[in-house]
């Protein structure tokens, strides 16, 4: 799916606790003996002096999740496989701190920014900055809505969309099973626990699964409420779920394995059973959820793969030497399902 750019709403913040993280992380990087004159390889690289290795500078969101600290040492990985120098600043859930870590590069004069946007708005000034400062940005993992698309380099992430496609392709296979045990007025009743609000994963994870199950009048998504994609929340707002539609739920959709990982714990205290009493899918493809499915506890595990960091990697050195590279680049995903052999299924590796 085409994502419609939309004019990201420019939000001006109050100068005073974003400049003051933009200062402490501008006097860090100079007090570590790391301030960057006109282009000089950094005093300490960390991988050499080699002067063709880039200094990359990476505003990761936080680390919510198995798939998010996955993400984070994949880059860490690929960077020190290829001799970059990975200056990483965790957002920590808030996106005036990845603004305030994007100006810092900038004032650092990385080679490359990448960062992870935590949600779709609120970008464009900061990309403007970056743009007119001539450094190159790739966005990673999430999009954004912006509409002026030339404030960021290159997108590598995953095809959200087509995820919440994946796991409603799952259901409707599955629907056929279940209404052998449903009397002739019955409807499929689904809770979904979605993601971080205007996010662009949470907002497209769920229009793949509607535009889907929306329109099959065998099913009733009784609510839809975000967990943020914290464990904690997915076991705080199942229990709200269960409270509310007592012994009425047929299908958990949740669009990340940690916050299925949450509301499992409440089945099961409940007395649920997991993967049967309730069917589950799940998205990320987290080693804990993958081997929930091998025990029949979760039904659906849909693939969004967190190893992006070699190809941001070759992206980053495609970009600064003058190569042709791709605008958006897109990992292979897979769909891993209760009616799948998974006996070759690999270590997940987060
Ligand atoms: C998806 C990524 C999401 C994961 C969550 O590309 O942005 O963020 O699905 C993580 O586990 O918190």
């Amino acid at each position: 799916m085409q994502k419609e750019w939309q004019q990201g709403r420019s939000v001006f913040r109050k100068p005073g606790r974003s400049l003051i993280i933009l200062i402490l992380l501008i006097l860090c990087l100079i007090i570590s003996g790391c301030s960057r004159k006109e282009k000089e390889t950094p005093a300490d690289t960390g991988t050499g002096s080699d002067p063709g290795s880039l200094v990359i500078g990476f505003s990761q969101l936080g680390s919510e999740s198995a798939w998010r600290l996955g993400n984070t040492e994949s880059m860490e990985q690929a960077a020190k496989e290829h001799g970059f120098r990975l200056i990483v600043e965790n957002g920590m859930q808030k996106q005036e701190n990845q603004i305030a870590a994007i100006r810092s590069f900038i004032a650092y004069r990385v080679d490359v920014i990448v960062f992870a946007p935590i949600v779709e708005d609120g970008w464009a000034n900061v990309l403007q900055e970056a743009k007119e400062a001539g450094i190159p940005v790739i966005m990673m993992d999430r999009l954004i809505n912006i509409k002026d698309s030339d404030l960021y380099t290159a997108y590598i992430g995953p095809d959200h969309y087509q995820e919440g496609v994946n796991a409603a392709k799952y259901l409707l296979k599955k629907a056929d099973e279940l209404e052998e045990d449903m009397s002739e007025n019955d409807r499929i009743h689904i809770v979904e626990l979605s993601g971080t609000e205007g996010s662009s994963p949470m907002i497209s994870r769920f229009q793949g699964f509607h535009d889907l199950i929306d329109r099959d009048d065998r099913f009733e998504v009784l609510e839809t409420v975000s967990g943020d994609f914290l464990r904690s929340k997915g076991r705080e707002c199942m229990q709200k779920l269960l409270k509310k539609y007592p012994d009425e739920i047929d299908v958990l959709y949740s669009h990340n394995d940690a916050m299925t990982l949450g509301a499992i714990e409440v089945m099961e205290e409940e007395g649920i059973e997991p993967g049967k009493d309730i069917v589950i899918i799940s998205v990320d493809g987290e080693q804990a959820a993958v081997d929930l499915l091998k025990e029949g506890r979760i039904n659906c595990v849909v693939e969004c793969s967190p190893m992006l960091g070699d190809a941001v990697m070759d992206l980053a050195q495609a970009i600064v030497s003058g190569e042709d590279y791709p605008r958006i680049s897109r990992p292979e995903e897979s769909c891993f399902t209760e009616y799948d052999d998974l006996s070759s299924l690999g270590p997940r590796g987060y």
